[in-house]
């Protein structure tokens, strides 16, 4: 079984016995896409299988899992709330290079405000405290990212296949579960000026993290740019999409 497959199998069944779930539409050919890369001895077949869930607060749930062998395994898990909702997102970015393992966890914020903190990252700190020791601060991290991340911001770079399979497990789990948290308590928004603020945050983040990417080179390099590009834009971080088709 693939490093991350755990992590799938705890947080599907969970979500769907949590929220009301339905499914979120891929777009057709995106549902799982293979190739194959290395040669010789080294060749591996690499497979990118897409996940998509809607709930009534939660406008995409949605993950990307590459196992490619030993040497390459994502699991790229974000939630995505409705524009009507203050939530942060929920960011899971679990990568296995050649190199080792870099794990990134977090409640993205929409917003920096004190308050805002005080709601969506106070809560989460001593979670976050808890994996200090066996998960440390994994350095080295994009600047102009910084904006789009919390204070309970799990960052790390562990050398042990075995602490991704427990503590980071762990980590995750307890995450998810206090995001299902703010879920079930979140209250929907109607004034004017706030859902104008919550989209343009929403819209910021989205845009940077399209932009951004980092798996972009990855997948241009397996199944070509056509298809990564319509996955970024179409499926992956699609809300520019989605609102130009309801508008
Ligand atoms: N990252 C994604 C998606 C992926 C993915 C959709 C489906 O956003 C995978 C796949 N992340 C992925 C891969 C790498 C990283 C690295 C394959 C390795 C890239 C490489 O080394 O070739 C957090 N992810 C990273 C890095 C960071 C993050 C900081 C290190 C690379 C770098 O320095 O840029 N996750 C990333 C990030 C945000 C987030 C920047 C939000 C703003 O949530």
């Amino acid at each position: 079984m693939s490093l991350y497959q755990p992590f799938l199998n705890h947080a599907i069944p969970l979500l769907k016995e949590q929220l009301d779930l339905s499914a979120y539409p891929i777009p057709e050919g995106f549902e799982s896409k293979e190739a194959t890369s290395g040669k010789g001895k080294r060749q591996e077949t690499v497979v990118t299988t897409s996940y998509g869930f809607k709930s009534p607060k939660l406008r995409q749930i949605r993950a990307a899992h590459v196992q490619g062998g030993n040497s390459l395994q994502v699991l790229n898990f974000v939630i995505f709330p409705q524009l009507n909702y203050d939530l942060p997102f929920f960011g899971a970015d679990l990568v296995t290079l050649p190199g080792g393992h870099l794990i990134a966890l977090d409640m993205q914020p929409l917003f920096h405000d004190e308050a805002y903190k005080k709601k969506y990252s106070d809560p989460i700190l001593p979670i976050f405290q808890s994996y200090l020791n066996d998960l440390p601060w994994g350095g080295d991290f994009p600047e102009e990212a910084k904006p789009f991340f919390s204070p309970a911001f799990l960052w790390t770079r562990p050398q042990e296949k075995e602490l991704v399979e427990t503590r980071v497990l762990d980590a995750f789990k307890e995450y998810l579960d206090a995001y299902l948290n703010f879920v079930l308590a979140a209250e929907p928004i109607s004034d004017r000026e706030s859902l104008e603020e919550i989209k343009n945050a929403q819209m910021r983040y989205i845009g940077y993290r399209a932009a951004k990417d980092p798996a972009r080179g990855m997948f241009t390099r397996l199944y070509g740019e056509e298809w990564t590009e319509e996955y970024i834009h179409g499926f992956l971080f699609d809300l520019e999409r989605y609102l130009g088709v309801r508008c």
